[in-house]
């Protein structure tokens, strides 16, 4: 007989926690991951769930998302331990149809509960749905070399969206949009939730100061190369700055405007100002 962890969404998503895991990104119960299953994923694993549990708050409201499911990891759970025992691990919950409370369907077999950053994830889920269905999946890690950043760049979207994209001809490309910057704020809740989804309305990549990344994309490897574009980008600004303070040349505004035109990316001119 089949088993839920038998389905490729399942594998995908556990490939990934390893992959993020081996990236240093998930000290301890760092970090977490959510996945919307799609409708045809939710019928192939349909009677191995259990929908009996009891309902129990998310902590926010997310209307758009009733009914949906989801696989999340799980709230103190390791990211090391994922590819080694998934059903302890992870889980897949369901929206009720109120968009309030969620039930767990599937997973955390010796107990638990879904990451304690579930109001993020929903929340960003349901800005990302509205404005594209296409978007699946929700991921936050703890990557060192922007959390450094965060101490000594101003906690401006235009000035972490610029200096990144200063530091690889590819990050543009990659993130057209740029990237969003939540000042330090307690985790784990509704306010925290509300900042970093108005932000996810305007780019795929929030900064949590002094805490970490948030990424949304249509699948696992978009989301993960995000996020793996992103860190690698600061690994270099971190280099960079160690070495000197200046930088003796860099990629200059009117030459990210040639590289947008040859790649067929929009840049918007907010990130483009003179230094
Ligand atoms: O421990 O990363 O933000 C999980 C987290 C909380
Ligand atoms: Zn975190």
């Amino acid at each position: 007989m089949m088993k839920v962890t038998d389905a490729e969404f399942v594998k995908q998503f556990v490939r990934m926690c390893d992959d993020g895991f081996n990236q240093g990104w998930h000290e301890r119960n760092g970090g977490n991951l959510s996945y919307r299953m799609k409708p045809e994923e939710v019928a192939e694993v349909k009677e191995l769930l259990d929908e009996t549990k009891e309902f129990q708050p998310i902590g926010t409201e997310v209307k758009n998302l009733a009914g949906e499911y989801f696989l999340v990891t799980g709230s103190g759970k390791y990211f090391r331990n994922v590819i080694l025992v998934p059903e302890e691990n992870i889980c897949i919950i369901k929206v009720d149809e109120t968009g309030t409370l969620f039930q767990i369907c599937w997973g955390l077999v010796k107990g638990g509960r879904p990451t304690s950053e579930l109001p993020t994830h929903l929340m960003n889920h349901e800005v990302k749905v509205l404005l594209n269905e296409n978007y699946r999946v929700i991921y936050h890690a703890h990557p060192a070399n922007l959390i450094a950043l965060s101490f000594v760049l101003p906690l401006e979207d235009r000035v972490f969206t610029r200096e990144l994209w200063e530091m690889a001809t590819e990050c543009p490309v990659v993130f057209p949009d740029g990237l969003g910057v939540v000042p330090w704020m307690v985790p784990g809740g509704r306010d925290i939730a509300v900042e970093t989804s108005k932000l996810m309305k305007k780019y795929d990549a929030a900064v949590w100061a002094h805490h970490g990344l948030f990424c949304a994309g249509f699948d696992f490897d978009l989301t993960f190369g995000l996020m793996h574009t992103i860190e690698k980008a600061a690994e270099i600004l971190v280099k960079v700055r160690s070495m000197q303070d200046f930088k003796l040349q860099t990629i200059k505004p009117d030459e990210f405007r040639h590289l947008a035109k040859d790649f067929h990316v929009t840049l918007p001119e907010e990130f483009l100002y003179e230094k």
